[in-house]
Parts: structure tokens; sequence; C-alpha cells
């Protein structure tokens, strides 16, 4: 699948070990351990993910790791491969993960699988490095760079350096200059592709490889790749868009975390935004996201605001480019670190009837909506435009939706402060008469001004947006 095909697709994040158990199986414990979760499970579980409108579903990673006990704990999370030619039994069979491909086909939605090839893992100190048990041609040192920790200040450094260099396990940083060595894990992901009729990749690391290499990759794999740039830095991120599809959109991340769950205004999200405009080749086919299983966990910033997370998430869906939802943010998983914000799923059940698990449900309706009600369907093309902003308020115009998402405060008794006099849009791209509904609430009615002039954000608690009257049958009425 091409990356005109994933812009309009919204995908869950999964960790295969943590989002839920094959049927008759108990759980072991501990979150450095394997807690049982399979690709078994996931399949059984796919009503849940597409009740909330997923229509892609990106698992972590799917081939073999290292199986040893280490400092760290074990292989669940699956970075630590030691043989990129073989699944990791942990999760399952090669008929189940067929089994889960031909599932999510057939309710068309796209399978994403998070690939390695910035290194392997290996559990043995530094200074004895034994290479002969990987397969070939990775079971010789000229497959590796020679061992040396990471200058952030160097781009060589990043590239040719070990992301993990001293205590191990560490991750023994592949020599793709080798022209074999290339050939040889480029093919290991070409062949996952091609057997499981994988629809695209997130590529782990894609900072810490050449960018000529990622190159080859993207040309070999031939499916859309969103690469793993970890950095706040828009221009340093958006150089990266000219070797892959996509990129994770970590500049987003950063400035959305700052407002919705920081102290930051939203002219700073705005200023992001728009130099991403700039610098990048296409904004709308980047992963946004608000957290993953590297970050704190969205809920563990926002505690009992739940509001935040509502308005955090609204603008994330309706944004231009990807929605990423990491699992267990619909249930208010709260883990703030690695390993805590990989708590398997099944602790707190899968309840269908939590807020965020509608409110995304929901979302994902009304971009169905906007997509349909345009011929053109231009919707996922379009970069949108703001209507009006203030430090703690924004409205943008996308399509046939305003988008109005604020910074929710609590009061003195911890509720969602609701006492705002609202913001006002100058303009709009409604016509004078036109009457708005708000389709998240199907309650809030008014109806656009002069230049489609109208008030939006009267409750600063809950996100809005705003539609034709017409827009709303079937979702409201
Ligand atoms: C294990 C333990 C941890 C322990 C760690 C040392 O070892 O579990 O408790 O702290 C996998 C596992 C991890 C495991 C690691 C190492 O392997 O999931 O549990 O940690 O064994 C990817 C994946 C990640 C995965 C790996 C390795 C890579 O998403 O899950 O980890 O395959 C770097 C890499 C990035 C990598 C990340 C973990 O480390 O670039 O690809 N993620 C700066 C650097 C970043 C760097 C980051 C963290 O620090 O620029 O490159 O990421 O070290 C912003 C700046 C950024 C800055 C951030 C922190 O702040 O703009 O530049 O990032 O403001
Ligand atoms: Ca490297």
């Amino acid at each position: 699948m091409r990356a005109s095909e994933w812009r309009q697709r919204s995908i869950y994040q999964i960790v295969t070990d943590r989002f839920a158990l094959p049927d008759g199986t108990t759980p072991e414990r501990g979150l450095r351990e394997h807690c049982g979760g399979t690709w078994k499970g996931i399949e059984n579980r796919l009503d849940y993910i597409a009740g909330m409108g997923f229509d892609a579903l990106w698992i972590s990673p799917v081939v073999h790791n290292l199986e040893e006990n280490t400092t760290w704990g074990y292989g669940y999370h699956g970075y630590w491969a030691d043989d990129p030619f073989r699944l990791n039994d942990h999760f399952g069979t090669a008929e189940d993960l067929r089994s889960l491909s031909d599932a999510l086909h057939a309710r068309n939605m796209a399978l994403m699988v998070d690939v390695v090839i910035n290194h392997l893992g290996i559990n043995q100190p530094p200074d004895q490095l034994d290479y002969s048990h990987f397969p070939e041609p990775f079971n010789s040192p000229d497959a590796f760079h020679p061992n040396s920790p990471i200058n952030y200040n160097n781009q060589k450094s990043v590239e040719d350096c070990w992301l993990v260099d001293a205590q191990p396990p560490l991750l023994a940083d592949v020599n793709t200059e080798n022209p074999d060595v290339l050939e040889a894990i480029v093919r290991s992901v070409v062949d996952l592709v091609q057997r499981y009729s994988i629809d695209g990749i997130r590529l782990d690391t894609a900072r810490h490889v050449p960018q000529r290499h990622l190159e080859r990759f993207q040309e070999a794999v031939n499916v859309f790749v969103t690469g793993e740039v970890l950095d706040g830095e828009v221009e340093y991120v958006a150089q990266y868009q000219r070797s892959m599809d996509s990129v994770l959109n970590y500049p987003l991340y950063f400035a959305i975390n700052g407002v919705f769950a920081g102290n930051a205004t939203f002219s700073t999200l705005q200023d992001v935004i728009n130099r991403e405009r700039v610098s990048f080749l296409d904004t709308t086919v980047l992963g946004n996201f608000l957290d993953n299983h590297d970050q704190a966990r969205f809920a563990s910033k926002t505690g009992n605001n739940i509001a935040q997370d509502m308005n955090a998430l609204t603008f994330i869906i309706l944004a231009p480019g990807i929605p990423i939802v990491y699992y267990g943010f619909e249930q208010r998983l709260h883990g703030d670190k690695d390993p805590e914000n990989r708590a398997p799923l099944w602790s707190v059940g899968y309840n269908t009837d939590a807020p965020l698990y509608k409110l995304i449900a929901k979302l994902h309706a009304i971009k169905h909506i906007a997509r349909s009600s345009d011929i053109m369907s231009l919707f996922d093309e379009d970069l949108g435009q703001v209507l009006a902003i203030s430090d703690t308020t924004l409205a943008f115009q996308r399509g046939p939706l305003v988008t109005a998402v604020s910074k929710a405060q609590l009061d003195d008794d911890n509720n969602s402060s609701s006492n705002s006099t609202g913001l006002q849009l100058p303009r709009s791209a409604f016509n004078e008469g036109t009457q708005l509904i708000d389709l998240i609430s199907c309650e809030a009615t008014t109806r656009a001004g002069v230049d489609g002039s109208f008030t939006v954000l009267h409750n600063t608690s809950s996100p809005e947006i705003w539609a034709s009257r017409e827009l709303a049958g079937g979702l409201c009425f």
C-alpha cells in the first residue's frame, strides 16, 4: 500500500505481548517478562479495535529475539532480534501471523509491522563479543560497526556507533556499508512483507541508519514506510522524508504535549505546524501521536483531567496527517515510563463504554462523514486553516468541518471549568445563515453570521467539531 492510501488511514499501535492473551491461557507476570499476548490474541480482539473506527494496525516487531533474561529483563517487546529471518514463537506461528493479516484485510484494515534494521540484540559483555550464533551473514565481526558509544552531536557517530554499548544486552550496530549485510537485512524485511502481505512498515531507529541505505530500504520493500527519528527539531526530522515516505511526527508530539499536557500556549503549536509545512515534503502522511511505548502515557500527565485527553485526541485525529493511537489510551492506562507504559491491556479490560473509546469512534465517524460529503475526497489532502487562536484555544477549518479545542482547566473541585465567553471566529467557509451543529455533542447549535463568523467553545472542557446541520444526519439524528 502506498502513502496516498495510508494518508486516509488511522492507526492503532500495539505491543503484541501486552494487548491480548489467546483464549484459554493465563498471564505470566512481571513487566520485563513475556506477559503472554499473541497474534491470535489480537485477531480475537479485532472487533474491539475496529469498534473505535481504526482501519490500520501497527504491531511490535515479529522476528526472533534473544531468549535470555538480561539486566533489562526479557525481549518481550521484540527490539532485540537475534535472527531476522525467523519469527518470534512467543507471539505465535507463521499461520497465526498469516491469519491475522488475512483477518485484517477481510475487514479492509491495513497491517503495519515494526521493523529494526539498525541493530541486532546481543546479551554479551562488550569485551567478549561473539557473533557466531547469528545467521549468515551476521555471524561475523564484518557485519557490525566496532562497538563505541553514540555522541548525539555528531551525525556520523549517531549512524555508526552503538545505541546500547556498555551494559548488556548490547545493540550491535549493523554495518550497512557492507553490501552483503545491507542486502541481507533488507531481504529479511522484503520476505516478511511478501509472506504476510504487510501493507506498511514502522522503521525503528531510522536516524541511526545512513540516509542512502534508508532509500535503498524504501525502494526494496515497496510499501509505505514511516521512520522513527526521535528528535524534536523540525528541520532535522524533515530531511528524512527525502529517503522514506513518512516519519513519525516527533516535533508535533513534543509541541502537543507541551500545550495539552504542559504550560505552552497554542502559538507554539501553530509555529511548529507552520515550520513543518515549509520543511517536510508532505505533512499529510506523517504519523501523528500523543504517546507511544517509549514515552510517558498521556494520562500520566493529565491525571484526572480527562478533558485534556479529549481535546488533544480531537486535535490529533482531525489534524492533517495519519493519527496513531497507542493501545490503552482509550482506557486511560497511565504508566509514565518504560516498562510501566506497556502494561497489559487485560489488566484493565476491554471496556467499549469507556469515554475515550467512544470519543475515538465518534471522531472517526465524523471524518468518515466529512470524506463522503466531498465528491473530490480532498479532505485528507487538506492542510486546513487556523480561524482563531488564543493562548488556550484553537479553531481550524478543514474541509466541511471546523474543529475547536482548548486547554481544559480543572477548578477547585477537580471539575473541568466550563464558564467561558467562547472563542469568536471572524470568518469560516460556511455561508452566512447556515445552520451549524457540534457533531461531538450533537446538542450545541448556532447559525453562521457575516463571512461565516460564529462563536465556539462556550464550554472549554469539551472539544467541538462544527458542521452544517445537513451533514449531521445519521450521526446526530
Ligand atoms: C531498555 C530498558 C530501559 C532502559 C534502556 C537503557 O534499556 O527497557 O528501561 O532505560 C528497545 C526496548 C526498550 C529497551 C531498548 C534498549 O530497546 O523497547 O525497552 O530499553 O535495550 C526505538 C524504539 C524502542 C526500542 C529501540 C531499540 C529503539 O522505539 O522501543 O527500545 O530497538 C533513541 C533512539 C530511538 C529509540 C530510543 C529508545 O532511543 O534514537 O530510536 N527508540 C534523545 C535522542 C534520541 C534517543 C532518545 C532516548 O534521546 O536524540 O535519538 O532515542 O535515548 C527531545 C530531543 C531528542 C531527545 C529527547 C529525549 O528529547 O529533541 O533529541 O532524544 O527534546
Ligand atoms: Ca547504525
